[in-house]
């Protein structure tokens, strides 16, 4: 097998969010988001599991830096936590809470590692969430004020910016099935949050620029699914496109082209008449890109609901008895064939060609960045205490050779960045799932890259994949 090559300037990264490992959750005036809130709730997390001390990076962040510059990673995407910045959700900083991401950015400059700020991973101070949240309008201008103070904060040493990460996951788990914080299941509510988070997106972004350099480039990431039909008869692939709508078109829609599709209004006509797009809601949120960050772990397979297909709702984003998808009740999700990661999703790279392709059509000239892809397994040590981890590695490989052969095929990628750099708090399923290529011990907090780490950091300073085989 010829060896898998990378352009030179590609980057090569990890990512995180700070929910999910800074801890220090009431430390130097950080209050609560509505992941506090809903994690301390009974029931909502496996093992009552919460992020109040995290992996602790906000007090090992110096480690952190040196693990990720001992790997020879070129870049680290992390998240700022808004109610560490503005604990209220309005008005002045905390400049202790921003003093936090300039020592972090400061650390990772000093060791040649690329910055890249995402301002929002699903936790929105709990205050705004108690005046209505994502489906009230004026969060979409508390977001803006927010972007504004961190990028005059930070838009001096940091170049790449991601205003959200997965709306998706934010207004369909949020408010939809209730999976994911503030837990909410009224899926006209999912439909407006999901127009506000765009309406953010484009407010976000107008007022990063117009305090930062003009070198600076602003993106946003979205766990763009790649959808598929079951069979090719008309009725799946009906359901195919609806879910495609609520999946991607939703956001992309606005987003890149000013305008909702209208097959999504149709599908949706019964439960609302989408009143809460106002008039230059569309041009605000249709922003220039720099460029689009696209999350992949996993394909969906859908059908018609009817006679011929039945099955359970296995669209591998957690159980609850209300569905995300608003008016999809006729739509079927299955179960791919094949291998399957610890969270149960099905490992098929060629669904991340697909979706790169997909965007290189439909915005082409618009620069790629895989903003997140990996996978958990249920990671443990061994005698030795190393962390051996075969099936990542063969999952790494296997995405990131469709990347390139996504590049050959004249795809514009500029680079991945693998989730996730640490072991940490996976969300309702707490620390049950370990996506980290460094593993974490949760007693001790003592952090060993496993075998992926070494395999990815080979990947990194050579431009090249290893073979799976090879033994670190
Ligand atoms: O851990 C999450 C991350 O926060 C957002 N994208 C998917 C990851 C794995 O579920």
């Amino acid at each position: 097998m010829s060896p898998v090559s990378f352009p030179s300037t590609f980057l090569w990264g990890a990512a995180t969010s700070a929910y999910q490992i800074e801890g220090a959750v009431r430390e130097d005036g950080r209050t609560p988001s509505i992941w506090d809130t809903f994690a301390h709730t009974p029931g909502k997390t496996a093992g009552g599991d919460h992020g109040d001390v995290a992996v602790d990076h906000y007090h090992r962040y110096r480690d952190d830096v040196a693990l990720m510059s001992g790997l020879g990673l070129g870049a680290y995407r992390f998240s700022i936590s808004w109610s560490r910045v503005q604990p209220t959700g309005r008005g002045p900083a905390v400049q202790r809470g921003l003093d936090f991401y300039r020592r972090l950015v400061d650390e990772l400059l000093a060791k040649d590692i690329k910055p890249a700020v995402t301002l929002y991973h699903w936790d929105l101070p709990q205050e705004l969430e108690d005046a209505g949240g994502w489906p009230e309008r004026d969060t979409a201008y508390r977001f803006a004020e927010y972007a504004q103070i961190v990028g005059e904060a930070l838009g001096d040493r940091v170049e790449q910016w991601i205003t959200l990460n997965e709306p998706w996951c934010s207004a369909f788990l949020g408010y939809g099935s209730g999976v994911h914080a503030p837990g909410r299941t009224e899926p006209v509510a999912t439909l407006c949050a999901s127009h506000h988070l765009n309406l953010a997106h484009g407010l976000g972004a107008k007022a990063l620029r117009s305090v930062m350099p003009a070198r600076n480039t602003v993106a946003l990431s979205l766990n763009s699914s790649t959808v598929r039909p079951l069979t090719q008869d008309a009725a799946d692939l009906a359901a195919a496109r609806k879910i495609d709508d609520l999946a991607n078109g939703i956001f992309h829609g606005p987003i890149l082209h000013g305008a909702y599709p209208e097959s999504l209004f149709t599908a949706t006509r019964q439960l609302t008449d989408w009143s809460y797009v106002q008039d230059g809601d569309l041009a605000t949120i249709n922003q220039p890109l720099d460029a689009l960050g696209l999350n992949y772990y996993t394909p969906a397979l859908v059908s018609a609901a009817g006679p011929d297909h039945s099955g359970p709702r296995a669209d591998g984003h957690g159980a609850s008895e209300h569905s995300p998808w608003p008016a999809a009740d006729d739509v079927l999700f299955h179960q791919p064939p094949g291998d399957r990661t610890a969270m149960g999703w099905s490992i098929d790279p060629t669904g991340l060609y697909d979706l790169i392709m997909r965007y290189e059509r439909e915005v082409p000239g618009l620069p790629l960045y895989i903003t997140e892809n990996g996978a958990a397994y249920d990671d443990k040590p061994d005698a030795e205490g190393r962390v051996h981890d075969p099936e990542r590695i063969a999952y790494l490989h296997g995405h990131l050779a469709e990347v390139r052969r996504a590049i050959a095929d004249g795809a514009d990628v500029r680079g991945y960045f693998l989730w996730s750099l640490l072991d940490n708090f996976e969300w309702a399923y707490g620390y049950e799932k370990r996506f980290g290529a460094v593993y974490v011990d949760y007693t001790t907090l003592e952090r060993t890259p496993k075998s992926s780490a070494h395999w990815y950091g080979k990947a990194a300073r050579t431009g090249t994949l290893p073979e799976i085989d090879e033994v670190f």
